[in-house]
Protein backbone atom coordinates (compact mmCIF):
# COMPACT_ATOMS: atom_id res chain seq x y z
CA UNK A 1 0.00 0.00 0.00
CA UNK A 2 1.68 3.25 -0.92
CA UNK A 3 1.31 6.44 1.08
CA UNK A 4 -1.60 7.72 -0.76
CA UNK A 5 -3.17 4.98 -0.74
CA UNK A 6 -3.25 5.35 3.09
CA UNK A 7 -4.05 9.44 3.83
CA UNK A 8 -7.19 8.06 1.27
CA UNK A 9 -7.81 5.41 3.25
CA UNK A 10 -7.58 7.14 6.44
CA UNK A 11 -9.75 10.29 5.04
CA UNK A 12 -12.73 7.40 4.65
CA UNK A 13 -11.58 5.96 7.96
CA UNK A 14 -12.19 9.25 10.08
CA UNK A 15 -15.99 10.32 9.85
CA UNK A 16 -16.74 5.89 9.80
CA UNK A 17 -14.65 5.70 13.13
CA UNK A 18 -15.97 9.01 14.41
CA UNK A 19 -20.06 8.16 13.44
CA UNK A 20 -19.66 4.30 15.12
CA UNK A 21 -17.69 6.16 18.26
CA UNK A 22 -20.69 8.60 18.74
CA UNK A 23 -23.33 6.01 18.04
CA UNK A 24 -21.72 3.96 20.45
CA UNK A 25 -21.72 6.42 23.08
CA UNK A 26 -25.00 7.34 23.00
CA UNK A 27 -26.50 4.00 22.73
CA UNK A 28 -25.80 2.46 25.96
CA UNK A 29 -27.83 5.10 27.66
CA UNK A 30 -29.37 8.36 26.33
CA UNK A 31 -26.98 10.66 28.21
CA UNK A 32 -23.40 11.51 26.17
CA UNK A 33 -20.32 10.53 27.68
CA UNK A 34 -18.43 14.42 27.46
CA UNK A 35 -15.16 12.12 28.31
CA UNK A 36 -15.28 9.89 25.19
CA UNK A 37 -16.54 12.50 22.98
CA UNK A 38 -14.20 15.32 24.13
CA UNK A 39 -11.21 12.80 24.28
CA UNK A 40 -12.20 11.37 20.72
CA UNK A 41 -12.38 15.29 19.56
CA UNK A 42 -8.91 16.25 20.68
CA UNK A 43 -7.32 12.93 19.88
CA UNK A 44 -8.77 13.33 16.02
CA UNK A 45 -7.21 17.32 16.04
CA UNK A 46 -4.01 16.08 17.42
CA UNK A 47 -3.35 13.29 14.48
CA UNK A 48 -4.88 15.25 11.71
CA UNK A 49 -2.87 18.41 12.16
CA UNK A 50 -0.15 16.39 12.68
CA UNK A 51 -0.50 14.28 9.56
CA UNK A 52 -1.40 18.02 7.69
CA UNK A 53 1.93 19.67 8.78
CA UNK A 54 3.96 16.41 7.51
CA UNK A 55 2.38 16.41 4.07
CA UNK A 56 2.95 20.51 4.20
CA UNK A 57 6.39 20.28 5.27
CA UNK A 58 7.73 17.96 3.11
CA UNK A 59 6.41 18.85 0.01
CA UNK A 60 8.24 22.74 1.03
CA UNK A 61 11.40 20.82 1.66
CA UNK A 62 11.13 19.00 -1.45
CA UNK A 63 10.29 22.43 -3.38
CA UNK A 64 12.86 24.14 -1.74
CA UNK A 65 15.86 21.81 -2.25
CA UNK A 66 14.65 20.72 -5.94
CA UNK A 67 14.47 24.47 -7.06
CA UNK A 68 17.07 25.71 -4.89
CA UNK A 69 20.00 28.24 -6.42
CA UNK A 70 23.12 26.32 -7.39
CA UNK A 71 25.04 29.33 -8.45
CA UNK A 72 25.14 32.60 -7.15
CA UNK A 73 24.64 34.13 -10.69
CA UNK A 74 21.77 31.76 -11.72
CA UNK A 75 18.33 33.33 -12.66
CA UNK A 76 15.11 31.12 -11.59
CA UNK A 77 13.22 29.45 -14.86
CA UNK A 78 10.26 28.11 -12.75
CA UNK A 79 7.43 26.17 -15.49
CA UNK A 80 4.80 28.58 -16.02
CA UNK A 81 1.66 27.66 -14.86
CA UNK A 82 -1.70 28.95 -17.31
CA UNK A 83 -4.44 30.61 -14.83
CA UNK A 84 -6.29 27.12 -14.24
CA UNK A 85 -3.36 25.37 -12.86
CA UNK A 86 -2.39 27.70 -10.73
CA UNK A 87 -6.17 27.86 -9.53
CA UNK A 88 -5.81 24.73 -9.10
CA UNK A 89 -2.60 24.42 -7.16
CA UNK A 90 -3.74 27.22 -4.79
CA UNK A 91 -7.47 25.56 -4.67
CA UNK A 92 -6.69 21.93 -3.54
CA UNK A 93 -3.97 22.11 -0.44
CA UNK A 94 -6.73 24.63 0.76
CA UNK A 95 -9.99 21.99 -0.03
CA UNK A 96 -7.80 19.78 2.00
CA UNK A 97 -7.56 21.55 4.81
CA UNK A 98 -10.64 22.93 4.66
CA UNK A 99 -12.47 19.59 4.42
CA UNK A 100 -10.94 18.39 7.94
CA UNK A 101 -11.33 22.15 9.67
CA UNK A 102 -15.03 21.67 8.87
CA UNK A 103 -15.47 18.16 9.60
CA UNK A 104 -14.00 18.65 13.16
CA UNK A 105 -15.87 21.81 13.46
CA UNK A 106 -19.13 19.60 12.91
CA UNK A 107 -17.77 17.16 15.35
CA UNK A 108 -17.54 19.94 17.21
CA UNK A 109 -20.90 21.69 17.16
CA UNK A 110 -22.52 18.18 17.88
CA UNK A 111 -20.85 17.47 21.01
CA UNK A 112 -21.01 21.22 21.80
CA UNK A 113 -25.17 20.91 21.69
CA UNK A 114 -25.04 17.52 24.55
CA UNK A 115 -23.18 19.98 26.68
CA UNK A 116 -25.85 22.70 26.50
CA UNK A 117 -29.16 20.22 26.53
CA UNK A 118 -29.38 19.57 30.07
CA UNK A 119 -30.92 15.69 30.75
CA UNK A 120 -34.68 16.09 32.32
CA UNK A 121 -33.77 13.59 35.16
CA UNK A 122 -31.08 15.80 36.51
CA UNK A 123 -30.10 16.48 39.98
CA UNK A 124 -30.40 20.26 40.24
CA UNK A 125 -27.36 22.08 42.85
CA UNK A 126 -27.38 25.78 43.05
CA UNK A 127 -23.42 27.05 43.32
CA UNK A 128 -22.41 29.71 43.98
CA UNK A 129 -18.70 30.44 44.03
CA UNK A 130 -17.29 33.37 46.08
CA UNK A 131 -13.74 34.80 46.91
CA UNK A 132 -12.54 31.94 47.72
CA UNK A 133 -15.13 28.88 48.13
CA UNK A 134 -17.70 27.04 46.71
CA UNK A 135 -20.90 26.98 48.28
CA UNK A 136 -23.27 23.76 47.11
CA UNK A 137 -27.10 23.56 47.52
CA UNK A 138 -28.76 20.94 47.15
CA UNK A 139 -32.54 20.42 46.26
CA UNK A 140 -33.06 20.34 50.47
CA UNK A 141 -31.77 23.87 51.00
CA UNK A 142 -28.56 21.88 52.29
CA UNK A 143 -25.55 23.98 51.81
CA UNK A 144 -22.18 22.38 51.94
CA UNK A 145 -19.03 24.41 51.00
CA UNK A 146 -16.12 23.50 48.88
CA UNK A 147 -17.95 19.70 48.96
CA UNK A 148 -20.52 18.90 46.15
CA UNK A 149 -21.87 14.75 47.23
CA UNK A 150 -23.72 13.72 44.04
CA UNK A 151 -25.05 10.36 43.61
CA UNK A 152 -23.41 8.55 40.85
CA UNK A 153 -25.07 7.16 37.39
CA UNK A 154 -27.35 10.38 37.90
CA UNK A 155 -26.76 13.54 35.50
CA UNK A 156 -26.14 16.72 37.69
CA UNK A 157 -27.32 20.32 36.61
CA UNK A 158 -25.15 23.26 38.06
CA UNK A 159 -26.59 26.53 38.55
CA UNK A 160 -23.79 28.91 38.43
CA UNK A 161 -23.64 32.05 40.00
CA UNK A 162 -20.90 34.80 41.87
CA UNK A 163 -21.25 36.75 44.66
CA UNK A 164 -18.49 39.06 43.71
CA UNK A 165 -15.89 38.86 40.98
CA UNK A 166 -15.78 36.29 37.96
CA UNK A 167 -14.87 32.39 38.85
CA UNK A 168 -15.04 30.11 36.72
CA UNK A 169 -16.48 26.27 37.44
CA UNK A 170 -13.55 23.24 36.39
CA UNK A 171 -13.65 19.96 36.60
CA UNK A 172 -10.85 18.17 34.39
CA UNK A 173 -12.04 14.68 34.83
CA UNK A 174 -15.41 15.24 33.43
CA UNK A 175 -14.55 17.88 31.00
CA UNK A 176 -16.93 20.35 32.30
CA UNK A 177 -16.37 24.35 32.69
CA UNK A 178 -18.14 27.52 32.72
CA UNK A 179 -17.36 30.59 34.03
CA UNK A 180 -19.35 32.05 37.34
CA UNK A 181 -20.21 35.85 36.65
CA UNK A 182 -21.90 38.04 39.10
CA UNK A 183 -25.21 39.44 38.82
CA UNK A 184 -26.35 36.28 35.97
CA UNK A 185 -26.91 32.86 36.25
CA UNK A 186 -25.48 30.16 34.12
CA UNK A 187 -25.42 26.63 33.96
CA UNK A 188 -23.77 23.48 33.09
CA UNK A 189 -24.10 19.36 33.56
CA UNK A 190 -22.21 16.58 33.86
CA UNK A 191 -22.35 12.53 34.54
CA UNK A 192 -20.89 11.16 37.25
CA UNK A 193 -20.78 7.57 35.65
CA UNK A 194 -18.67 6.04 38.41
CA UNK A 195 -18.76 6.59 42.22
CA UNK A 196 -14.98 8.41 42.88
CA UNK A 197 -13.91 11.67 44.24
CA UNK A 198 -13.05 14.30 41.38
CA UNK A 199 -11.62 17.87 41.68
CA UNK A 200 -13.10 21.13 41.10
CA UNK A 201 -11.46 24.26 40.92
CA UNK A 202 -11.47 28.02 40.12
CA UNK A 203 -10.22 28.37 36.59
CA UNK A 204 -10.41 32.02 36.48
CA UNK A 205 -7.51 33.81 38.09
CA UNK A 206 -9.47 36.18 41.29
CA UNK A 207 -7.43 37.30 43.37
CA UNK A 208 -4.80 36.12 46.07
CA UNK A 209 -6.40 33.23 47.32
CA UNK A 210 -7.53 31.74 43.42
CA UNK A 211 -5.16 28.95 44.00
CA UNK A 212 -7.05 28.05 46.70
CA UNK A 213 -10.44 28.09 45.51
CA UNK A 214 -11.10 24.28 44.91
CA UNK A 215 -13.97 21.68 46.13
CA UNK A 216 -14.34 17.65 46.26
CA UNK A 217 -17.13 16.34 43.81
CA UNK A 218 -17.51 13.11 45.49
CA UNK A 219 -20.03 10.81 43.36
CA UNK A 220 -21.29 8.18 45.83
CA UNK A 221 -23.35 4.92 44.95
CA UNK A 222 -27.42 6.22 44.87
CA UNK A 223 -28.47 4.44 48.23
CA UNK A 224 -25.28 5.60 50.38
CA UNK A 225 -25.97 9.17 48.98
CA UNK A 226 -29.96 8.96 49.66
CA UNK A 227 -28.45 8.07 53.35
CA UNK A 228 -25.85 10.92 53.57
CA UNK A 229 -28.62 13.33 52.17
CA UNK A 230 -30.95 12.37 54.80
CA UNK A 231 -28.08 12.39 57.57
CA UNK A 232 -27.54 15.84 57.03
CA UNK A 233 -30.91 17.00 56.46
CA UNK A 234 -31.54 15.80 60.41
CA UNK A 235 -28.18 17.17 61.86
CA UNK A 236 -30.03 20.85 60.78
CA UNK A 237 -29.16 20.62 56.94
CA UNK A 238 -25.39 22.58 56.49
CA UNK A 239 -22.49 21.62 56.73
CU1 LIG B 1 -12.27 32.09 41.76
Amino acid sequence: MDLTDRIIRRIYLVPALAFFAASSAFAGENVPDFKAGWDELWRELMIDITLIGIVFAAITLYLLIRYRRRRSEEAGKGPVLSPLAAFGWVLIPVFVFMADDFFLAAKNFELWNSYRKVPANSYVVEVEGYMWSWDFKHPDGTIVTNELRVAAGRPVHVKLRSRDVVHSFFIPDYRVKWDAVPGKENYLWFLPKEPGEHVMTCTEFCGALHSGMYAKIIAMPPAEFDKWLAANKAKGGTQ
